[in-house]
């Protein structure tokens, strides 16, 4: 059975008043529980702070996205060396945004991955459908086409995070509906199944992202193959982000 991984994805978001909710949440969750990881992924200006904020409780600290160097000419960019030298566990690749943005495909959010466990870092790879896929019938066939071409070769189960997170439901408050998200996670699975074998696929934590909230959390953690979630706008509030943890 996966770990449980709450963990938020703070974006483009947070100046250093925001650290207030970092401390809450770090002071609220003390040692923690047993089996639940916390994680908040803040912009990489904040990162350092976050994890002084964090010292002492169970709370992780993570980038959002990382270069595919360890170090060297690229001008406003982050390598996971430098996140981990910040005191992150994790960092986010692969995030829908970031594919639109800034054109990643799958062989950079691969690159990145494998950049992370390099580092040391626990890498979080996104998936999931636009719309007009999840219309076209597609959306099996496009996540499993981004599993197989986003996780790194040489990675081992125990090393990586999927989030599904649909990208319909980012952003719009739109959230997928529990079959929708059962289905999916189940095809995901299965699918690592055939990669890593079933026993070390079910070790691998599959986190449901899009749209979640104090009040969907409850019901989509309880998704059988739902092993936590990648929260945007609701965890950059300590009280929000902590309502969903109680339901981890
Ligand atoms: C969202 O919930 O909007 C997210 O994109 C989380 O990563």
């Amino acid at each position: 059975m996966a770990r449980t991984l709450i963990a938020g994805n703070w974006k483009m978001n947070g100046l250093k008043e925001s650290l207030g909710e970092i401390r809450t949440v770090a002071s609220e969750l003390g040692n923690g529980r047993e089996g639940v990881e916390v994680l908040l992924c803040v912009p990489a200006t904040l990162l350092a702070l976050a994890a002084e904020a964090a010292e002492g409780s169970a709370l992780k600290v993570g980038g959002e996205t990382c270069h595919t160097a360890a170090s060297g000419a690229h001008t406003g960019d982050i390598s996971a060396e430098m996140l981990a030298d910040a005191g992150a566990s994790h960092v986010i690749v692969g995030h829908s945004e970031r594919r639109m943005d800034h054109a990643e495909t799958n062989e950079t959010v691969a690159a990145q991955a494998e950049a992370a466990l390099r580092a040391g870092l626990t890498p979080i790879i996104c998936i999931g459908e636009s719309l007009e896929q999840r219309k076209a019938g597609e959306t099996l066939g496009f996540v499993a086409s981004q599993i197989e071409g986003s996780i790194p070769a040489g990675a081992d189960a125990e090393q990586i995070v999927i989030a599904y997170e649909p990208i319909w439901a980012i952003g719009t408050g739109e959230v997928a509906s529990v079959e929708q998200i059962d289905e999916v996670h189940r095809a995901i699975r299965a699918r690592l199944g055939e990669r890593f074998g079933p026993e070390k696929a079910d070790l691998i934590p599959l986190l449901y992202g899009g749209s979640m909230k104090p009040d969907n959390a409850g019901e989509i953690l309880a998704v059988d193959d739902v092993n936590g979630g990648l929260i945007g706008g609701a965890s950059l509030k300590a009280a929000d982000f902590l309502a969903i943890y109680a339901q981890a």
